[in-house]
């Protein structure tokens, strides 16, 4: 098994994984009682879909019984600029680093069938189930078991080898494999990314309220934005890399090798003027393959326009303005807020 186990390392690399670890499926024992208290306390906002089939989330043994390894993989998408670049730039919108290009639910999950079916290849009668971010599988803590990084304060994995930037995916195997150590906490007494968090939204180091976050109200609410969370959304307007991009440990990180994930040119600091004008069809058009196509025109236009309302910059009240009567009625919404908010400034100063 110890040779098996080299080989299947590196046939992982070779497939392009930064790093591979193995760790049981009953290694994760505080999980499901920390993901009950998380949903609990509605932390989860409108991701429902975190309260069902709770018990197969919280506990990998439950959810394949057979399961005997637990494979865990790490995708490094290690950004070619500076992530925070753009959060300067009023007229620009940012778009998190992972958004920047394809998206990687689609590559990592080619990637994990490739080395799956090597496996099975060297291990007859072997089964296996490859799983990447939609599964109800918590791979972060099974991250941590397998020794890949470490939940941070920010509740992400760091690593010492690869800082904050890198996915996860996972091949479940009937294969009784030798697993590695659980990594170790290194965050010390640091709480850089506490302390950068623009909403506020870790009520405690290692614990997060999605519904302040910036990721969870950019790419996964539906509807409005609390008046009082808006002004703090500055330009983002696809996710948050803010709490990722403070941390020290990624003075190790590496520029990604997929080139699939190095930003488009068009995508790296995108003019908010051009965005908020982004109807149905040019809207699929411009994120054809990306992982922002997903949350849809109207939500990501509200976004832009809640980034206008924030640029201070008085020309892009026209823009917005063009939009009040907009079809959606949060891109309404948020057309007149952006408006608004122009207008008062341009009174006030
Ligand atoms: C739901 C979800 C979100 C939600 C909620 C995030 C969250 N922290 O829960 C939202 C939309 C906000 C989100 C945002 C992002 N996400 Co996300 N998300 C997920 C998803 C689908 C499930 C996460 C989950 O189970 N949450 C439930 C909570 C309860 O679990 P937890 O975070 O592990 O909670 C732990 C801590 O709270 C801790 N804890 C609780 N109490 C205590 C007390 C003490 C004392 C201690 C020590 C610990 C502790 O224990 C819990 C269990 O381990 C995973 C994919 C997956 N299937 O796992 C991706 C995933 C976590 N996301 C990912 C990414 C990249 C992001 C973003 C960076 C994207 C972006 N740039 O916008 C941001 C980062 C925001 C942040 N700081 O977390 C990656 C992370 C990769 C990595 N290196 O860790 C994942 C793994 C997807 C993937 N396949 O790569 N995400
Ligand atoms: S992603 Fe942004 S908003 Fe969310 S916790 Fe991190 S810094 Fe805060
Ligand atoms: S910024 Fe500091 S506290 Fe946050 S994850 Fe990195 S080392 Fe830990």
């Amino acid at each position: 098994m110890k040779a098996l186990r080299e080989a299947l390392e590196r046939k992982a690399l070779e497939e392009g994984f930064a790093s591979m670890r193995i760790c049981g499926p009953g290694d994760i024992p505080h999980a499901a009682a920390r993901l009950k208290d998380f949903v609990a306390r509605g932390r989860h906002g409108q991701m429902r879909w975190m309260e069902e089939r709770m018990h197969w989330r919280g506990d990998p043994t439950a959810l394949w019984p057979q399961a005997r390894s637990v494979i865990m993989l790490a995708e490094n998408y290690g950004a070619d600029s500076d992530p925070t670049e753009t959060l300067k730039m009023p007229d620009r919108g940012t778009i998190s680093i992972y958004a920047r290009n394809r998206d990687y639910h689609d590559i990592v999950k080619k990637r994990l069938k490739r080395v799956g079916r090597w496996l099975i290849e060297q291990a007859e009668g072997t089964e296996i189930k490859v799983f990447v971010d939609t599964a109800p599988v918590m791979e972060k803590p099974l991250g941590q078991a397998a020794g890949l990084g470490w939940q941070g304060k920010h509740t992400n994995l760091v690593s010492r080898e690869l800082g904050s930037w890198f996915f996860l995916g996972s091949i479940f195997t009937t294969l009784d494999l030798p697993r590695d150590t659980a990594e170790a906490d290194h965050c010390g007494s640091c709480r850089a990314c506490l302390d950068v968090c623009p909403t506020g939204a870790f009520p405690a180091p290692y614990q997060l309220d999605a519904r302040r976050c910036i990721s969870y109200l950019t790419i996964e609410l539906a509807g409005p934005v609390d008046e009082e969370l808006r002004p703090l959304l500055g330009n983002h307007i696809y996710g948050c890399d803010d709490c990722l991009a403070a941390c020290p440990w990624n003075k190790f990180a590496q520029m990604a090798q997929e080139v699939r994930y190095h930003a488009r040119p068009e995508l790296q600091a995108p003019r908010l003027a051009d965005l908020a004008m982004l109807d149905d069809a040019a809207f699929r058009k411009l994120f054809s393959g990306s992982p922002i196509k997903r949350s849809g025109r109207n939500r990501f236009v509200r976004n832009v326009l809640y980034a206008i309302g924030n640029s201070g910059n008085r020309a892009l009240a026209d823009v917005a303005a063009s939009l009040t009567d907009d079809a959606d009625k949060a891109v309404a919404d948020a057309a007149r807020w952006a408006v608004e908010r122009l207008r008062d400034r341009e009174r006030t100063d």
